[in-house]
C-alpha cells in the first residue's frame, strides 16, 4: 500500500503527556521498554510471577516448532484459583469482585469471598453434570453475573468454555456448538435488551434440533426474566435447581500451563468461523500484565469498568480473566448504553465511583451524536484513564472521549489487538506515553510489531503497509480449533515467519503506529490505495458528523469510487449543500484523490455485535447486490434503511 498522498493523519500535531500525579504513581514505568528490550523472555518470565503456579516454570518460551509457541509449559497453574481464592487467601475476601447493574435496574454485589462460592457451586454442578477435563461447554448468556461464574467454573474444572454472544442466532450457536462438539450448554431464559426481556433459551432449543449437535447432554438455565420457556425433560436442567445446592467449596486442581482455556470463534467475512484457541498460564499471564500497565490498576482504590460484552474477546479478556487476575473491583452491565435514557453510562459511573473506563469507539460515536449537553450532566470526576478497543478511533472522537467524558484531564489510551492475540499489543502506556489523538502508537514492552510493505520489508518512518508481529507472545492463539492447516495459512503464509494481522498501518515521523483498518477493506481509486479509515477520520472531523463508514464501490472510471455513509450529530440537519459541503472537506483534509463520489446520510450503520462497522455489507449495497451474510449483524433493519436511501442509479 502505498498512501503517500495521504498525510493528513501523520500530521496530528497535537500531543497529551501523561498528568505528573499519575506518572509519578504509575504501576510501569519507561524501564519496562529497556528492561523487555534488553531480553524479552526474561521480561515475561518476570511477568508471569505475578500469577501463582502451583508448579512454577522453568522454561518460558519453547519455539521449536514455530508457529506452535509453547509458553511456561512446565509450570502448573488453576487459572480460576489466581482469579478468585487467591485473593480470598491474601486477605481480601470482602473487596467487591463485581458490581452488577441490571438493565431494568436491579444490582447485585459479588464480594471476591461470595465469587469463590459462586465459582466452586458452579463446578461442582459442572462435574456431577459429567463435565470432565478437556470437555468442552458452551456459554449462551446475557451479561449477567452467571456469565463470569461459568466461564471461571470451567477453568476451574480444566473444561475449555465456548462462549457464544447473547446476540447471536440459532444458526450461528449451532455452527459453534457443532465444531467445538460442545456438551452441555449453560443459557438463560433471556436478558434485557432496550427494556424489555429478550429470549435466549429458544434459540438453543433450536440449535440443538440441528445435525452434529447430539453430544449436548445437558442444557443448564439461569432464570434471569421469568418468562416462560420451553423445557425439555431430561436435558434442560434450572441454574437454580443444580447449581445451588451444591457445595460451596471445591479443591481447585492445576493443570498445564498450555492445558486450553477456551475457543472463542471470530466471524472471519468468508467462510466458517474460526475457533481461536487459547490456552493458560500466557494467555493468563498477558492479560493480567496489560490490564495492570495499560489500566495502572490499583486493585484497593480503583472501580474498573469494560463495557464489553463477555461473548466478546475483550470481555473474556478484560471482564473476566485480566482484571480478576489483578484482584479488580468492576462494574458488569448488562444492558444497552441508551435504556431507558442516553445518560445511562454516565449515571453508572457516577453511581461506582468508576475510575477507569474501556469502551469502543463505536460507543464514544454514538454519545457524540447524543450531544455533548448529556455526559455534561453527571459527575464524571471520578475517571482516571480511558480506553478504546475494536476499531481505529477517529482522533475527533478521541479528543472528544478526552474532552467530555475525560474532563481534559484523563489520559486515553488506544489499545490495538485481536480476538488472536488474545490480549493488548500495541497501546500508550498512560504514566509513560506522550498521547496522540488517534494513535495506538507503540508496541507494549514484551511485544515485536512492526509495519512491512507488500515484500515483507519493514517500511521506513512515515511509510505505510501491513501490521505484523515478529516474535511470539505469551498471550497468543495456539492454532484455530481442528485445523492447523487454516492457522497456518490465514496467519503465517503471507508474511513466512511473521504473524500477518490483517489489518493496514502506518508509521508516522516519529515511528508510531497508526491502524488502518483491514486490508480488505482498502480502496482503490484511480491506482492509488486509500484506507477507508482515514477518509472517515476526515469525514468525523467535519463539526456536523458523528460517524461515517467508507466503502469502494466498482467505478468504470477510477476501478473503485469512494462511497460514504455517515450519520450527522444531533443538532445537524440534512440541508442542501451538506453532501458538497462534506465532499469538499475530504478533498480539502487528504486530496482530491480521496474526496467521495457519494455521501450519504443514514440514521444507523450495521454493526456486528462487538461494534464494528460490516462495511462488506454497505459494499454489497452500494454496488446493487444481494447482502452477503447478516448473520452477524446486530439489527438488519438497519439494512433496509439504508438501502431505501440509495437512489436506483447513480
Ligand atoms: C480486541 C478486538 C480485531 C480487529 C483488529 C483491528 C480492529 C481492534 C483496534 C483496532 C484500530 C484499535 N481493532 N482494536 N483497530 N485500533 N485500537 O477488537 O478483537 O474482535 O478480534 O477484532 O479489530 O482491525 O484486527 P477482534
Amino acid at each position: 500500500m502505498s498512501n503517500e498522498s495521504l498525510a493528513n493523519l501523520m500530521s496530528e500535531e497535537r500531543s497529551f503527556p501523561p498528568p505528573p500525579a499519575l506518572a509519578a504513581e504509575a504501576n510501569v514505568t519507561a524501564s519496562a521498554y529497556e528492561a523487555a528490550a534488553e531480553d524479552r523472555t526474561a521480561f515475561w518470565a518476570e511477568q508471569a510471577r505475578r500469577l501463582s503456579w502451583s508448579t512454577e516454570p522453568t522454561e518460558t518460551l519453547d519455539w521449536s516448532d514455530p508457529p506452535f509457541a509453547k509458553w511456561f509449559a512446565d509450570g502448573r497453574l488453576n487459572v480460576a484459583y489466581n482469579c478468585v481464592d487467591r485473593h480470598v487467601e491474601a486477605g481480601h475476601g470482602d473487596r467487591v469482585a463485581l458490581h452488577f447493574e441490571g438493565e431494568p435496574g436491579d444490582s447485585r454485589t459479588i464480594t471476591y469471598a461470595e465469587l469463590q462460592r459462586e465459582v466452586s457451586r458452579a463446578a461442582n454442578a459442572l462435574t456431577e453434570l459429567g463435565v470432565a477435563t478437556g470437555d468442552r461447554v458452551a456459554v449462551y448468556l446475557p451479561m449477567i453475573p452467571e456469565a463470569v461464574i461459568t466461564m471461571l467454573a470451567c477453568a476451574r474444572i480444566g473444561a475449555p468454555h465456548s462462549v457464544v454472544f447473547g446476540g447471536f442466532s440459532a444458526d450461528a450457536l449451532a455452527t459453534r456448538i457443532k465444531d467445538a462438539d460442545a456438551r452441555v450448554v449453560v443459557t438463560s431464559d433471556g436478558g434485557y435488551r432496550r427494556g424489555k426481556p429478550s429470549a435466549l433459551k429458544p434459540a438453543v432449543d433450536e440449535a440443538l434440533t440441528r445435525p452434529g449437535t447430539e453430544d449436548v447432554r445437558n442444557v443448564l438455565v439461569v432464570r434471569r426474566t421469568g418468562e416462560e420457556t420451553a423445557w425439555t425433560e431430561g436435558r434442560d436442567l434450572w441454574w437454580h435447581d443444580v447449581v445451588d445446592r451444591q457445595p460451596d467449596t471445591h479443591t481447585p486442581e492445576a493443570f498445564d500451563a498450555e492445558h486450553p482455556l477456551y475457543i472463542l470463534y471470530t466471524s472471519g467475512t468468508t467462510g466458517k468461523p474460526k475457533g481461536i484457541l487459547h490456552t493458560s498460564g500466557g494467555y493468563l499471564t498477558q492479560t493480567a500484565w496489560t490490564h495492570h500497565a495499560v489500566f495502572d490498576l490499583k486493585p484497593e482504590t480503583d472501580v474498573y469498568w469494560c463495557t464489553a460484552d463477555v461473548g466478546w474477546v475483550t470481555g473474556h479478556s478484560y471482564i473476566v480473566y485480566g482484571p480478576l487476575a489483578n484482584g479488580a473491583t468492576q462494574v458488569l452491565y448488562e444492558g444497552t448504553p441508551d435504556t431507558p435514557h442516553h445518560g445511562r453510562w454516565w449515571e453508572i459511573v457516577q453511581k461506582y465511583g468508576v475510575t477507569l473506563l474501556y469502551t469502543a469507539p463505536t460507543a464514544i460515536r454514538a454519545c457524540m451524536k447524543w450531544g455533548d449537553e448529556i455526559p455534561a450532566k453527571f459527575d464524571l470526576s471520578s475517571l482516571r484513564i480511558l480506553g478504546s478497543v475494536g476499531e481505529p478511533i477517529n482522533p475527533e472522537a478521541w479528543m472528544w472521549y478526552r474532552e467530555h467524558i475525560g474532563g481534559n484531564r484523563a489520559p486515553v489510551v488506544d489499545t490495538w489487538w485481536q480476538t488472536e492475540t488474545g490480549a493488548m499489543m500495541i497501546s500508550p502506556l498512560p504514566g509513560v506515553t506522550a498521547a496522540k489523538p488517534g494513535s495506538a502508537q507503540v508496541p507494549l514492552p514484551g511485544i515485536a510489531a512492526t509495519v512491512v510493505d507488500d515484500d515483507a520489508n519493514p517500511v521506513p518512518d512515515g511509510g505505510g503497509g501491513y501490521l505484523v508481529l515478529t516474535e511470539p507472545w505469551p498471550s497468543m492463539l495456539r492454532t484455530i480449533w481442528g485445523d492447523d492447516q487454516r492457522f497456518l495459512d490465514t496467519y503465517w503464509s503471507r508474511f513466512p515467519g511473521r504473524y500477518f494481522a490483517g489489518d493496514g498501518a502506518k508509521k508516522d515521523k516519529d515511528g508510531d503506529i497508526w491502524l488502518l483498518g483491514r486490508v480488505d477493506d482498502v480502496m482503490l481509486v484511480s491506482g492509488h490505495n486509500i484506507s477507508t479509515t482515514e477518509v472517515e477520520s476526515a469525514l468525523v472531523s467535519h463539526p456536523k458528523v458523528a460517524e461515517a463508514a467508507v466503502v469502494g464501490a466498482t467505478d468504470p472510471q477510477t476501478t473503485q469510487a469512494i462511497c460514504a455513509f455517515v450519520i450527522l450529530r444531533g443538532s445537524a440537519s440534512e440541508d442542501e449543500g451538506l453532501v458538497e459541503e462534506l465532499r469538499a472537506h475530504v478533498a480539502k483534509q487528504l486530496g482530491a484523490i480521496a474526496k467521495p463520489k457519494r455521501v450519504l446520510p443514514v440514521a444507523e450503520l450495521p454493526k456486528t455485535r462487538s461494534g464494528k462497522i460490516m462495511r462488506r455489507l454497505l459494499r454489497d449495497v452500494a454496488e446493487h447486490r444481494e447482502l452477503g451474510d447478516v448473520t452477524t449483524l446486530t439489527d438488519s433493519s438497519v439494512m433496509e434503511l439504508i438501502q431505501r436511501k440509495l437512489p436506483e442509479t447513480s
